[in-house]
C-alpha cells in the first residue's frame, strides 16, 4: 500500500484543494492529511474562518481522504512520515523546494497550484460584495 502525506490549513474549501487532493490520492492508495491546527494557523499568520473540526469533518467527507491528523508545528513532518509509512510527501508548488530535506525520507513531490482560486481571494470578493 503506497502512502501518501500532505498538509495544510484548507480552510473555506475549494476546489483548488480538491485539485490538490484528487491529484495527491492518484499518487497512492491511501492519502493522509496533517491539518493545522487553530494553534498552528497564527503560529503561520492565519486565521481560518472554520474551526479546526469543522475543517476535518469537512475533509474527512471527501473520497480521496483516507485520514485526517493535526498538523500543530513545523517539525512534526519528519516523526509524521515514519510514524505512518509514508511514501511520498505532496504540496503545492507555491512551497516549492521548501520541504526538499524531507526527500531523505520520501519522494517529495510539489504539485502545481489551481491558479484564480484561494481562501484568501473568497475573502476580498465576498468583503467587496457586501460593500457594494
Ligand atoms: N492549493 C492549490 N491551489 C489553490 C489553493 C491551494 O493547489 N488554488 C493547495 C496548496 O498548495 C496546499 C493545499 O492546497 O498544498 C492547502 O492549501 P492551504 O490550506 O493554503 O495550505 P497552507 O496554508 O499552504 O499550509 O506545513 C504546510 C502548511 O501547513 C501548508
Amino acid at each position: 500500500m503506497k502512502r501518501v502525506i500532505t498538509y495544510g490549513t484548507f480552510d473555506l474549501l475549494h476546489y483548488g484543494h480538491i485539485n490538490l487532493l484528487k491529484r495527491a490520492k492518484q499518487l497512492g492508495d491511501y492519502l493522509i492529511v496533517g491539518l493545522s491546527t487553530d494553534e498552528f494557523n497564527a503560529i503561520k499568520g492565519k486565521k481560518s474562518y472554520f474551526s479546526y473540526e469543522e475543517r476535518k469533518m469537512l475533509l474527512e467527507s471527501i473520497r480521496y481522504v483516507d485520514l485526517v491528523i493535526p498538523e500543530k508545528n513545523w517539525e512534526q513532518k519528519i516523526d509524521d512520515v515514519i510514524k505512518y509509512h509514508v511514501d511520498t510527501f505532496v504540496i503545492g508548488d507555491d512551497w516549492e523546494g521548501k520541504f526538499d530535506y524531507l526527500n531523505k525520507y520520501v519522494n517529495v513531490i510539489y504539485l502545481k497550484r489551481t491558479p484564480e482560486v484561494s481562501t484568501t481571494a473568497i475573502k476580498e470578493n465576498l468583503k467587496k460584495e457586501t460593500k457594494l
